[in-house]
Formats: structure tokens, C-alpha cells, sequence
């Protein structure tokens, strides 16, 4: 089947407010953090839930990202889950992706210190009070994303390795395949969750709901170089490389910014 011609690309990110006014709101994201102007906050640490081995997520192009999303029928009781980190409520994983750059001097969304990272990897979870996520996106406490850097380390990362390693079967938009090896999220996260930032804001594509509560974290995971590259060859929606799929970043606009230390 022949997809229609998109109706958005990271081309023309500016341009988006004309077909989705929300995107041109005013507690948008992503952001440029600069951390002397946040406030330090006594948030607790962040529980992590069943997010050990998940088995059978699914990997998918969706022309603007790669998508590795829980399988539709994993039980409830295993359910990967956060609670904790400041969150009101528990808040159900639904799938990671990734944002990055055609080289390492960019590629992440939110900024620290005006400085960027070769890539930012999102981890997106709903409000387990709202029963879904479709539901929960009509609420502004409904999502929460977990913001995790990638940096340059000197050697392949292990635990990011079996996402590489199948990227190359969903080479262009719409391809979809079941991972073979079981996937950690810990594994995924930084060596340190106990620091980052938190704030208020939205979904960085389209339709730009502004229903996200943000948590970005302080330390970055590290990859190579090499790892990054498999992603900059993935094919996107208008069947050139999918490279800068990032949002630029927009204005804080008064909210406020917090901070968690150690
Ligand atoms: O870009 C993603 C988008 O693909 C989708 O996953 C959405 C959640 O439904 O989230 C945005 S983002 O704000 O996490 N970048
Ligand atoms: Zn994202």
C-alpha cells in the first residue's frame, strides 16, 4: 500500500501551527534548559517496575523515528510501569523511540546549556488513571516522558545493541518486524536517574498536545558512533535518510523549571 504524501516532516517544523494550531502554543517542547535559572526540588527517586526483559516488542519505521512499542497483548500484571521521581500517580510504559542528528554535533530535542547530544531516546507512559493512552492525551498530567541522552562513548554499548542490530529490517517507512532478543529498559537508562530536570510541556511532533510531564535526565547513556550511524540510515517518509528528526527548541514562555540533584 502507497502512504499518502505526509502531512508533516521535520523539514518544516516551524510550519506546523498552520494544520496543528496546538504546535504553536505556548508551553511547547522541546526546550533549552539553562540550568541556573531552575529550581531545586526535592522530588523522590524514580521506582522502575517490571522493566527488566520484555520479550516481543515491536520495532517499527513510522517515517519519522524508529518505535520500539510493547507488544498490544502483554499481560497487565507485567505491566512496565514508573511510579515515584515527583509523579502524582502510577504511569504505564507504552513504547521508546529516538530522536538524532545526520552527525554527532546534533540530533537530541531538548537542549542543556544551548549544548546538544547525538541523540535523545524517549521513553512515553500514560497515566494508568485514565485507563489508556488515548485517553489519558486529552489530560495535562496524562503522559510522562522519560528524556535519556546518547553521547559518544568509545565502544558499542551492550545493552543498546539488540535495537541496532535489527534496524536494518525496518529500512524504510512502514516496515515492522517482532525483536528477536528480549529488550531491558534499565539497561537503557542512564547510570544515574537520581538527577534531572522536570517540567511542563508537550508532545515534540505533531499534533504538539501539551500534555507531557518532561523529565530529562542529567546523565547520558553512552554509545558509539558506530551504533548511532545504523540509525542515520534508516529511510524516512519522503524516502531520504532519516536524519535531524528533532524538534528545534521553543520558548520556555515563564514556566518554571525544576531540578532534582542526587
Ligand atoms: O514523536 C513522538 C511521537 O512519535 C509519539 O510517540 C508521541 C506519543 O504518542 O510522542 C512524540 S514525543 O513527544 O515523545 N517525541
Ligand atoms: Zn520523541
Amino acid at each position: 500500500i502507497k502512504k499518502a504524501k505526509p502531512v508533516w516532516t521535520h523539514k518544516d517544523t516551524t510550519g506546523w501551527h498552520s494544520q496543528f494550531p496546538t504546535c504553536g502554543g505556548l508551553q511547547q517542547s522541546p526546550i533549552d534548559i539553562q540550568p541556573k535559572s531552575t529550581v531545586l526540588t526535592a522530588y523522590p527517586k524514580f521506582t522502575f517496575h517490571n522493566y527488566g526483559n520484555i520479550e516481543n516488542m515491536e520495532l517499527i519505521n513510522n517515517g519519522h523515528s524508529a518505535v520500539f512499542n510493547l507488544p498490544p497483548d502483554y499481560p497487565t500484571d507485567d505491566m512496565p510501569h514508573i511510579t515515584g521521581g515527583g509523579l502524582e500517580n502510577t504511569f504505564a510504559f507504552v513504547q521508546f523511540h529516538l530522536h538524532w542528528g545526520n552527525n554527532s554535533s546534533q540530533g537530541s530535542e531538548h537542549l542543556i546549556k544551548s549544548k546538544g547530544y547525538p541523540a535523545e531516546m524517549h521513553m512515553v507512559h500514560f497515566n494508568t488513571k485514565y485507563g489508556s493512552f488515548a485517553e489519558a492525551s486529552k489530560y495535562e498530567d496524562g503522559v510522562a516522558v522519560l528524556a535519556i541522552f546518547l553521547k559518544v562513548g568509545s565502544s558499542d554499548s551492550q545493552s543498546f545493541q539488540p535495537l541496532v542490530e535489527q534496524l536494518g529490517e525496518i529500512a524504510k517507512d512502514g516496515d515492522e518486524v517482532i525483536l528477536r532478543n528480549p529488550i531491558s529498559l534499565s539497561n537503557l537508562l542512564p547510570g544515574r536517574t537520581s538527577s534531572f530536570y522536570r517540567y511542563s510541556g508537550s508532545l515534540t511532533t505533531p499534533a504538539c498536545q501539551q500534555i507531557v510531564i518532561w523529565t530529562i535526565f542529567d546523565t547520558p547513556l553512552e554509545v558509539s558512533e558506530n551504533q548511532l550511524e545504523k540509525f542515520r540510515h534508516l529511510k524516512g517518509d519522503d524516502g531520504t535518510n532519516m536524519v535531524n528528526n528533532f524538534r528545534p527548541t521553543l520558548p520556555v514562555n515563564g514556566r518554571t523549571i525544576f531540578y532534582r540533584s542526587f
